[in-house]
Parts: structure tokens; C-alpha cells; sequence
């Protein structure tokens, strides 16, 4: 199942949240400095344990004060202009996400629109392959998966692609 909710994604009660990371994985702006802040210090003191994570692919950590029970932590390519590899890293991260999902057997997952904030990927481009690599997991995996837009512009996008999508 797919579903698109427009909201804050750090109130989903889900089994896993994705958070849209840096290589760090530190709390930053957007969605990871907002989940951080619920989940609480416990988990910025676990990402540094794991020490980074390149573009392209994901860890997971616990989810501490928030009201899921993981965290898998993203890191979407910054967009420049389409030609330096940025849709192949973007589908690399979605692909990680799903491996991670896969191998913790977890059953419902909450995606924010990775890499369309402060990475600057387009929204539609974006909305595109994170609906592609979600169907094709689907395949493979018992996954539910809502997609949680944060402001109406993205929502709608996601909308328009989701319609598409069962047409
Ligand atoms: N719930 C759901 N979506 C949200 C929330 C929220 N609480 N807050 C923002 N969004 P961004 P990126 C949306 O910038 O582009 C950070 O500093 C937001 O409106 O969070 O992958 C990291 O540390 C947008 O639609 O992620 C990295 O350095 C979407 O989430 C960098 O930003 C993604 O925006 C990652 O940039």
C-alpha cells in the first residue's frame, strides 16, 4: 500500500521514519533537525557512533523519543543541475531505504521528500523515483509506505503522481 498524508512527519507512529540525513549524520535544518529534537540527544550520540554515511545510501538507529520504533537515516545527493549522477544517488538512497526495511522486517515506513528541501532536488524529478523505487520494492517486500509532505506544494505533486500511478 501507498499513501500520501500531508503533516509533520515526527508525530507518525509507524515502525520506521526516514529521516532526510547529511553524510554526518548530524542534526541539521528541515526534517533531521526536527527529528532530532523529539527523538532527543540519545540518537545524535548514536549516529556519531556509526561515524557518517556517504550519499546514496542509509543506516538505521533507534528512534528514542519518537513514537516510531526506528530511524532510518538518507542521505540524498545535493541537485546541481541533473548531469553529475544526482537521480542514479537519489534511487541509491530509496533502494537503501527498502534494503533496510527489508532486513529489520520492517512493515510500514514513513518517507519525507528526500533531497527537496535544502538539496535542492526538484520536486517532481524527485516525487518520480521515489515512487518507481517504492513499486519495485513493493514486489519484493510485505511494505506499507506513506509518503509525508510537509507543505502543499509537495503534497500535491505527490498527489498528481500517485493518481498516475494506479491509472
Ligand atoms: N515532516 C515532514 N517533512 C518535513 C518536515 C517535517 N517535520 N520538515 C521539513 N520537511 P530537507 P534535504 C520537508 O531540507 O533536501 C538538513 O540540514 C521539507 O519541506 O529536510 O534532503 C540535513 O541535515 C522538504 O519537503 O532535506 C541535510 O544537511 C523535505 O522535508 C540537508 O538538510 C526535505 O527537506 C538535507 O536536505
Amino acid at each position: 500500500m501507498i499513501k500520501v498524508i500531508r503533516g509533520d512527519i515526527t508525530s507518525r507512529t509507524t515502525d520506521a521514519v526516514v529521516n532526510a540525513a547529511n553524510t554526518h549524520l548530524l542534526a541539521g535544518g528541515g526534517v533531521c533537525g526536527a527529528i532530532h529534537r523529539v527523538a532527543g540527544p540519545e540518537l545524535e550520540k548514536e549516529c556519531r557512533a556509526i561515524g557518517g554515511c556517504p550519499t546514496g545510501e542509509a543506516r538505521i538507529t533507534d528512534a528514542y523519543a519518537l513514537p516510531c520504533k526506528y530511524v532510518i537515516h538518507a542521505v540524498a545527493p545535493r541537485y546541481w543541475d541533473g548531469t553529475r549522477g544526482e537521480s542514479e544517488l537519489l534511487s541509491r538512497c530509496y533502494q537503501s531505504i527498502f534494503s533496510l526495511t527489508k532486513k529489520h522486517r520492517i512493515e510500514g515506513v514513513s518517507i519525507p521528500a528526500i533531497g527537496t528541501g535544502i538539496y535542492r532536488y526538484p520536486v517532481k524529478e524527485a516525487t518520480g523515483i521515489a515512487f518507481d523505487t517504492t513499486l519495485t520494492a513493493q514486489k519484493k517486500q510485505n511494505l506499507s509506505v506513506e509518503f509525508v509532505c510537509f507543505d502543499e506544494d509537495t503534497a500535491s505533486v505527490y498527489e498528481q503522481t500517485y493518481q498516475r500511478c494506479r491509472a
